[in-house]
């Protein structure tokens, strides 16, 4: 169901700061960058490792782009840190499914615009031991669905 992580999502203030602190320590680079108006973000890419099932295991950084978005809530009352974790899927819609059926509340029961043309999904983090949890079908997972 799960095949890899696929991002952390780290909120942050300052999205060239921050990308700049992982080139700096990690020696990692900006791979992608996106605005989604959708979920309020500005967000970069940081690829760090390859998986199994041929992606990339990323960073995301995550800028809000407005007061009342939910990275700027979160970062109100946690400041700076791990804002989400998101598992690649070959089906997100049908992963969300199942999922839901095992008593977590699904955030979006229609897969959302994710980045890079990805569809992705939120679970609720109080159903999920705390830890707000995103699925991911990149534009390409889909072809491992059949
Ligand atoms: C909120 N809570 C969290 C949390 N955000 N817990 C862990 N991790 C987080 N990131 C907790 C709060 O502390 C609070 O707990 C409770 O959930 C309700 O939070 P709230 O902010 O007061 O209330 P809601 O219900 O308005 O919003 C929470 C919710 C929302 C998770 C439903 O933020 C949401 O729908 N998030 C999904 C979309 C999202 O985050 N988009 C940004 C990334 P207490 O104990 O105080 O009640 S977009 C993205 O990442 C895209 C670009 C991509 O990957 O492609």
């Amino acid at each position: 169901m799960l095949t890899r992580i696929d991002h952390v999502g780290i909120a942050c203030h300052d999205l060239e700061a921050t990308a700049e602190f992982y080139r700096r320590v990690y020696g990692l680079e900006v791979a992608h960058e996106e605005v989604n108006e959708e979920q309020g973000v500005r967000e970069a890419m940081l690829r760090v490792g390859g998986t199994a099932d041929g992606h990339w295991a990323c960073v995301q950084l995550l800028q809000p782009l407005t007061d009342d978005s939910p990275v700027a809530k979160f970062l109100q009352r946690n400041g700076e840190g791990v804002h989400h974790v998101a598992f690649g899927t070959a089906d997100v819609a049908a992963t969300a499914e199942t999922v839901g059926q095992r008593g977590v509340r699904v955030l979006d029961p229609e897969p959302r615009h994710g980045t890079a043309g990805s569809r992705i999904t939120f679970l609720h983090p109080k159903d999920c031991g705390g830890v707000l949890t995103e699925l991911v079908e990149a534009a390409d997972d889909s072809a491992a669905k059949s």
